[in-house]
This record gives structure tokens, C-alpha cells and sequence, in this order.
């Protein structure tokens, strides 16, 4: 790397930083200018244990090098193809590899650059999908509330957070929610999956009630909730959803960017909870965060229902120039060696247990009023600072920072979620920082 990327730039107006604090940020800015494994190293030189795998997207930690291999050989052979009508290999071998370890009956992947746009691709296929069968008036979609499914708008029309809606009109029409299920009364410490609230997934019974199941083309759902503060289903509820959805021709769409590839310990949050959904869209961990990728996995009844007229006419009209991109290929399948040799998928459940005990160590700690986990992700929520909420994790996300621990807040929860390849002692090393910031801090 050229010693210009690594000098601090000197005027930091041009870039409008994504959901970012621009104005705090250039008068106090966090750089990183390198990375390897569980480690950040900051512009002036101090090391930074990743607690959040970047943004959740990290699963193999940093700068791995089967991953950096695969990008740079492809880069040198060929650059970039044109992704609508030509191919090249890697992309094959990529969805082939990711067919092989998606739950079983997902058996075709449909490439896109993000997790928002995996969204919007999976939103489209569903309604596209019952049209092609001759349900052309199945096109309602029902998202939760809390929901987090990217910024692009039918993600923020299905998602249910109010700050990423609110800006932006009327979004679009046809969009109904479920409840959420965070319900700190009755489960506050719970360990694992809550005990209350499968009820909640009736909620979808009363919906269809209200506009008919044949106006309704599919349910989107997190399995477990991130962005909006690590919400974990109530035991039973996604298998009710799911029955539900069933029952009346509806799709089911798993949203799996921060779920997919390890993340719970098992490949997919479907494997860990048992249900299969028709759709599963991913992003993040697909190439390690290391380069622009989601892929969208679907059954093979999906994809069979558009496989109809003349052969040589488009079957969906929907892509990206980027869908499949050569070097995002290459980097999935650097990035699905990398996870398969190392055990990555399900290395998860073994220390699950190890970071459940460490995380609710924290109990009793200064403002702490509830901890939740599953797999490898971990939240503390935080007591607001009366009327200046965010303000307290905010705080806390900048110390852990200046102590040498990264960290990810939302609202007043703070967010975890390290590499897999996490050790124990580094556990416990990130741990003891957010003991010591949570003593610190107002
Ligand atoms: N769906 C889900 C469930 C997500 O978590 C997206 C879609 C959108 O992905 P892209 O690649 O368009 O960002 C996400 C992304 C956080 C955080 O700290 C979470 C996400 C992104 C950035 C930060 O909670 N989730
Ligand atoms: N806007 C314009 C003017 C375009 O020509 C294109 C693609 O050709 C796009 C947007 C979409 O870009 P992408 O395929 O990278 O999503």
C-alpha cells in the first residue's frame, strides 16, 4: 500500500460518511489503516480487537490470506465481465459452493452487491413469482416492526425503524408489519432464545384476516434481529410464522446478512432454528466483507415458476452491472475455503457457551438493564441517560475504542458480534474493556 492511503488526509469535507455523526467524526476521527485476524491497528498506531467482525460482516477475521490470494489472481486474469447475457466460471463455482452448504431445497442463488439490494431482489422475486403463477394479485408485502433490511426502499417500506423511514415519504404502498417481539418485561437475561411471546407470530393471522391471504405475496423477517439491537425470537415463533405462511400461500423470506455464514454456529439461521424458508437473502459474510457481494437462495419452486416462455427471452428482469462481479466471485469462494477449513460455520457452538457466560458476567455492572445472546452475538442494553438517549452507549462505543476494543452501539444497546475465529482469552479480553468503559462512564 502506497504511503499516501496511510497519511491522515488533511481535509476530511469531501466525503459525506455513511450513518455517521459526520460533524463529531472530523473533529475527533477514527482511522484504521490496517488489519489482520482479530485485530484493527488505528492511524496512530494502536491495536484494536474487533468485537464486531467489522460490521458484522468480518466472520474469518482480517486480511486472511486464501481470500486475499483468490481477489488479486483474479484480478490479474480477468477483471470483469459483462453480467447479463455472458458469464465467466467463478460465479458458477460460486453459487455451486454456496448451494452446498445452503439448507437443503435451496438450490439456485441470484448475485447482488449488498444486503439492501438483496432485499430488494428478494421483494420483487416473491411478487414476480406468484404473477408468473397466476396470483398476479399476491402482491402485498409484510415486514416487522424493528425490522432491518437496508436502506433502499422497499427495505426501509418492509423494515419498522422509525429513524431510517421517517425522512423519506410514503415509501411504498401495499406494506403491512408484525410486531416485534422485544418484551423486557417478561424476558430480560434470558439466555438463548425467550421464552415469551411465540404468540406474537398470530399477529400474521390477524393480518391476513384484515386483507386476505390472496393479496399477500410474502413475510420478511430477520430470524434474529441486529441492527435494531439484537432481538432473539421467542422459542416457537419462527416455527409458527412459518406454518402460518404455509398454511396461506405466503412466502417466507429469511433475511440472513448478519445471520448467514456462521454466525449462530450453525451455516444458517434456518439450520439453527429448524425452519426452512423459500427465500434467504445474505450479503456480509458471503466474501468476508472484503468485497461488495450478497446472494440471494432460493427453492427450486422459485426459480422453476419463471422458467417458462420462449427460451430466448429474459426470464426476470432484474441485475446488477456488479451482480457476480469476477473479484467478488473469487472472493467468495477464497472466503467459503477459508470458512471450510478452518470449521468457521459451525465453530460458533463451541464457544457459544464460553462467550453466554462472559457476556452475562456483566450483570449488575453501572446502567446495565438487560443482556441477550445466541450463537456468537451478544447485546447489552443500556440505561438512557434521561431525556439524551444514545448519548450513554455513544460514550461507551468511544472509550472501548481509546481502551482498544471496537465495539457497535445502537440506540442505547451495545452490539457483538467478533470474528469466529475469536479465542477465549480474547473474549475475555473484550469482556473486561466493556466492564471497565461501563464503570467509566456518566
Ligand atoms: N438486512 C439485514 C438483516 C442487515 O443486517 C442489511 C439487510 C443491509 O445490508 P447492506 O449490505 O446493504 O448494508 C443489513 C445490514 C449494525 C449494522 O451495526 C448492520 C447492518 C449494516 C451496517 C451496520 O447493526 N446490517
Ligand atoms: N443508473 C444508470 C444511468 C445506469 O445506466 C445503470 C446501469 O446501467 C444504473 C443506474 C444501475 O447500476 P447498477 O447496475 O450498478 O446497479
Amino acid at each position: 500500500m502506497s504511503s499516501r492511503h496511510k497519511a491522515m488526509p488533511n481535509d476530511l469535507r469531501a466525503f459525506w460518511m455513511p450513518f455517521t455523526a459526520n460533524r463529531q467524526f472530523k473533529q475527533a476521527p477514527r482511522m484504521f489503516v490496517g488489519a489482520s485476524d482479530m485485530h484493527y491497528v488505528t492511524a496512530d498506531g494502536r491495536k484494536v480487537l474487533d468485537g464486531t467482525a467489522g460490521l458484522w460482516c468480518c466472520n474469518a477475521g482480517h486480511c486472511r490470506p486464501k481470500i486475499t490470494k483468490a481477489i488479486q489472481d483474479q484480478a490479474a486474469e480477468l477483471d470483469y465481465a459483462p453480467a447479463f447475457q455472458m458469464g465467466h466460471p467463478a460465479a458458477f463455482e460460486a453459487a455451486n459452493r454456496l448451494i452446498d452448504i445452503a439448507p437443503a431445497g435451496m438450490d439456485h442463488v441470484f448475485f447482488t452487491n449488498s444486503g439492501s439490494e438483496s432485499v430488494e431482489t428478494a421483494l420483487k422475486m416473491a411478487i414476480a413469482y406468484h404473477r408468473a403463477r397466476g396470483e398476479g394479485a399476491r402482491t402485498r408485502l409484510i415486514g416487522r416492526e424493528r425490522g432491518y433490511h437496508g436502506v433502499n426502499f422497499g427495505g426501509i417500506s418492509v423494515g419498522g425503524i422509525v429513524t431510517n423511514r421517517k425522512m423519506f415519504g410514503t415509501l411504498l404502498g401495499g406494506v403491512d408489519h408484525l410486531p416485534h417481539t422485544h418484551l423486557p418485561e417478561q424476558n430480560a437475561y434470558t439466555r438463548g432464545e425467550p421464552e415469551h411471546g411465540a404468540n406474537l407470530a398470530d399477529e400474521l393471522e390477524r393480518i391476513v384476516t384484515l386483507h386476505d391471504a390472496s393479496t399477500i405475496a410474502a413475510v420478511i423477517v430477520e430470524p434474529v434481529a441486529g441492527s435494531t439491537g439484537v432481538l432473539i425470537p421467542p422459542k416457537g415463533y419462527l416455527q409458527k410464522l412459518c406454518a402460518i405462511c404455509d398454511k396461506h400461500g405466503i412466502l417466507l423470506i429469511f433475511d440472513e446478512v448478519i445471520t448467514g455464514f456462521g454466525r449462530l454456529g450453525t451455516p444458517f439461521a434456518a439450520d439453527y432454528f429448524g425452519v426452512t424458508p423459500d427465500i434467504i437473502t445474505t450479503a456480509k459474510g458471503v466474501t468476508n466483507g472484503v468485497i461488495p457481494m450478497g446472494a440471494v437462495f432460493v427453492k427450486g419452486m422459485i426459480h422453476d415458476a419463471f422458467m417458462n416462455g420462449p427460451e430466448h427471452v429474459i426470464e426476470f428482469f432484474h441485475g446488477y452491472t456488479y451482480s457476480a462481479n469476477p473479484i467478488a466471485s473469487a472472493a467468495c469462494i477464497g472466503t467459503l475455503d477459508t470458512y471450510r477449513d478452518e470449521g468457521l460455520l459451525t465453530r460458533g457452538a463451541e464457544l457459544a457457551p464460553y462467550w453466554e457466560d462472559a457476556l452475562h458476567s456483566l450483570r449488575g455492572e453501572p446502567h446495565v438493564k438487560d443482556i441477550r445472546n445466541i450463537g456468537l452475538i451478544g447485546a447489552i442494553e443500556l440505561e438512557p441517560i434521561a431525556g439524551q438517549p444514545t448519548k450513554r452507549a455513544f460514550s461507551a462505543f468511544i472509550k472501548a475504542y481509546e481502551r482498544g476494543a471496537l465495539i457497535r452501539t445502537t440506540g442505547d444497546i451495545i452490539a457483538l458480534s467478533p470474528p469466529l475465529i475469536i479465542t477465549k482469552g480474547q473474549i475475555n479480553e473484550l469482556i473486561d474493556h466493556i466492564r471497565e468503559v461501563l464503570r467509566m462512564i456518566d
